[in-house]
């Protein structure tokens, strides 16, 4: 599994949130004691490590949350989104510009699976209908063209070296033109393994970077790097343009938290990861979900979803239509609407003073919108605006034009009506009225809706 271990920390970390009763100042403490362990021990960097866990610290007490929300959810999602925001953000992959050429340079460390992830972007790509053409350009590696034929030719990727020629720039330049003249869409550029330490090859790929300027250059790192991988990474990302990373053999015992270094360190997003030798082995890269899985949180985008909805500010301009009991079909449409997502409308109603809505008036609003929606388009807008002036000649019109029967328009009505009561006592100051528990002065909402 993929980062087993930083995985396993974190959930002890989500598990010591949510056993505590209230989260204060001391528990935060600790929670973020378990995080920074957690990342440190999956190999991220010191440095990042603190300035991750200052950001949450800060973030945990001095922003304001919506009414409704437990700080401790809410801390869940700040440390949810501070690992998404290190892992790059929610980046959508580059997509290869269609009828043009796209050039993709390799470059990583000896053995980090470069040449294997080039056969997987071959496959990737011409599945999807590109036509690819692949460049040797590995000097050094003794059998570096014959390891790129096999992987290719089950493929049918045409690949092009020059296995005697000792000179890269000379391979490259070649090879370029080579594919130009074969009208492929992507050339995807191997290179030889380097590393930090060797200033000529280093120089050599800044040199090929100049010559070929593609429109991508993929780091290859090694999830099993460990620590190292942050310098190795910066030392890249110093002699070319790292445009996204990819980082492999997430397959096996990898604690991963290299890849997160090297992020960090060049600032570029990680696309894919490998996670197996096989052609196939290549995975899109979804931060949110990768956090999510990491975190250990079955119900993350539930978490999620209610601090989004909490954060939806109702629409003021609807609340003071609704106070002054001007209350519309096209309102009501859109009320129908966010109650069955139970978002701004709970809280609109909320704050009117009707708390909590019933199950049932929720099942029928999910039940009649699709009804509604219907009818709608069959009114006039003067109609939707003044719905008291739908009368016998109006029904008989709306529900031929909608394909619903007279009975159905007229239960849609009562609906609206009912709804409008319901809304005007709640705007009304409340004399103790009696109504369904929990939502005084209501009235009975389960006449509600019946179509
Ligand atoms: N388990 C696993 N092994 C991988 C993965 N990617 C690559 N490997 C293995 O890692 C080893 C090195 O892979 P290569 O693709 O040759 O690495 P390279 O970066 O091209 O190496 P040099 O050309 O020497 O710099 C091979 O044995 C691959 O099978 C992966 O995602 N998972
Ligand atoms: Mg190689």
């Amino acid at each position: 599994m993929v980062m087993e271990k930083f995985g396993k920390a974190l959930d002890n970390m989500i598990r010591r949130i949510r056993k505590l009763p209230r989260i204060d100042k001391d528990a935060l403490k600790l929670v973020i004691q378990d995080l920074q362990r957690a990342l440190l021990s999956a190999d991220v960097n010191v440095e990042i490590t603190l300035a991750i866990t200052e950001d949450i610290r800060k973030r945990a007490f001095n922003e304001k949350i919506s009414e409704g929300i437990a700080r401790k959810d809410f801390i869940i999602k700040i440390i949810h989104d501070e690992l998404v925001k290190l892992l790059g953000g929610n980046q959508t992959l580059r997509k290869l510009k269609s009828n043009r050429l796209n050039i993709i340079l390799m470059v990583g460390i000896q053995g980090s699976g470069k040449t294997t992830t080039v056969g997987k972007l071959s496959s990737y790509y011409r599945s999807r209908g590109f036509k690819i053409g692949v460049l040797c350009v590995d000097t050094w590696r003794p059998g570096a063209y014959q390891q790129l034929e096999q992987l290719l030719t089950p493929l049918q990727v045409p690949l092009f070296g020059i296995p005697e020629e000792k000179n890269a720039l000379k391979i490259v330049k070649k090879g370029i033109r080579h594919f130009v003249q074969q009208k492929v869409d992507i050339i995807i550029v191997d290179t030889a393994g380097r590393h930090k330490e060797e200033k000529d090859l280093m120089t050599e790929v800044q040199k090929m970077e100049k010559l070929i300027k593609p429109d991508e250059v993929i780091l290859v790192i090694d999830g099993t790097l460990g620590q190292q991988a942050f310098n190795q990474a910066k030392a890249f990302s110093e002699s070319t343009h790292v445009g996204s990373i990819i980082v492999t053999k997430l397959d096996g015992s990898a604690k991963g938290g290299g890849a997160l270094s090297a992020v960090a360190a060049t600032g570029a997003p990680i696309k894919f990861i490998g996670v197996g030798e096989r052609i196939d082995a290549l995975e899109d890269f979804i931060p949110t979900k990768f956090v999510g899985n990491l975190l250990g949180i079955p119900d993350i985008d539930g978490i999620l979803q209610k601090i989004k909805d909490a954060e939806i500010e109702p629409d003021k301009d609807m609340m003071k239509r609704l106070m002054k009991g001007k209350f519309t079909l096209d309102d009501l449409y859109q009320q129908l609407q966010s109650l069955r997502k139970m978002g701004p409308f709970k809280k609109l109603l909320g704050m009117m003073g009707g708390q909590n809505i019933p199950d049932e008036m929720k099942d029928q609003a999910e039940g009649n919108l699709e009804n509604w929606k219907v009818v709608l388009t069959s009114m006039t807008q003067y109609e939707k605006e003044n719905p008291n002036v739908i009368k016998k000649s109006r029904i008989e019109r709306i529900a031929k034009g909608s394909g619903k029967s007279y009975t159905d328009i007229k239960g849609l009505l009562k609906q609206y009506d009912d709804m409008k009561k319901m809304i005007s006592q709640l705007t009304k100051p409340r004399r103790g009225k009696k109504g369904p528990p929990g939502m005084p002065g209501m009235p009975d909402l389960s006449k509600l809706g019946g179509m």
